[in-house]
């Protein structure tokens, strides 16, 4: 990969949880060893007090996250952390500066084509739409399982003179609500923008990476990095986007391998 950075003027991480083992810190490093940006906006849930709290898990990669998030506001990065749910105890210092670090429940960006976005965590929509959030990131996945799982289920059933229940038609139920639950969270937090007079809102919180447009409000959500390893980040002219890290580092690679790849002859011998 090329050592000439990224540059961007803004960029939005959040949901990194370090101090728990499903932190992807690795390639959070990676993308914050090849990113620049004139702001960065840490959205919440950076640090996971809660999961710290039952369980201690630290390493090495998770205090070079610290440093270099450190590193940057020092070189003139305009850092804001923005305090989520699982790090609610910061909360206690908003509106104050952590050495060059700006902490505050949510801002206003306004971006380089002159639109306003509210920049939040998310979660105190949690209590307007309240639902079994652990289905939304379940999903699908489950539902192979239940099918088998609803067969051995049936069989106990009816050898205790009991009816026939479909588990996986109330799984799919559940799971349906789960999907509901991620729009009414998007749609809440668009209202909210559109409430305020803005143009848009950029959050975190659900682990889902989306941009779109909700009722002539812009919809973003910057991910996480623990799945989806995204960010959002704001182009010189404005333009936002989402930049999955693990993707554009595998595209990165196999420009690499073409590059150095002797002939065609070669086919599916990968370079080192
Ligand atoms: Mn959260």
């Amino acid at each position: 990969m090329s050592d000439t950075p990224l540059r961007f003027r803004s960029i939005w991480i959040s949901d990194i949880h370090l101090g728990t083992a499903g932190c992807q810190a690795g390639y959070l490093l990676d993308f914050l060893k090849h990113v620049e940006a004139d702001h960065l906006y840490l959205v919440g849930d950076i640090i996971d007090g809660w999961a710290l709290k039952r369980s201690w898990f630290w390493n090495q990669s998770h205090n070079d996250v610290i440093q270099k998030v450190l590193r940057k506001a020092r070189k003139g990065t305009q850092v804001t952390y923005i305090p989520g749910n699982h790090d609610e105890g910061a909360r206690q210092f908003l509106g104050l500066m952590f050495g060059d670090i700006r902490i505050a429940d949510e801002v206003i960006h306004t971006t380089a084509d002159g639109r306003r976005f509210l920049v939040l965590h998310g979660d105190k929509f949690d209590g307007v739409v309240q639902c079994a959030r652990w289905l939304a990131i379940v999903g699908d996945r489950l539902y192979g399982i239940t099918l088998r799982l609803n067969h051995w289920f049936n069989r106990a059933r009816a050898r205790l003179g009991l009816g026939y229940w479909s588990l996986s038609q109330y799984l799919k139920h559940k799971v349906k609500t789960a999907v509901n639950f991620v729009s009414d969270f998007e749609e809440a937090v668009a209202a909210e923008a559109r409430e305020r007079g803005l143009d848009g809102v950029i959050c975190g919180h659900i682990h889902k990476a989306e941009m779109r447009e909700i009722g002539g409000i812009v919809y973003c959500n910057d991910g996480d990095w623990v799945e989806s390893l995204t960010a959002l980040v704001e182009l010189a002219s404005g333009e936002l986007k989402i930049v999955t890290w693990q993707k554009y580092y595998a595209e990165q690679a196999a420009q690499i391998a073409e590059l150095v790849s002797p002939s065609p002859d070669l086919h599916g011998v990968t370079p080192a």
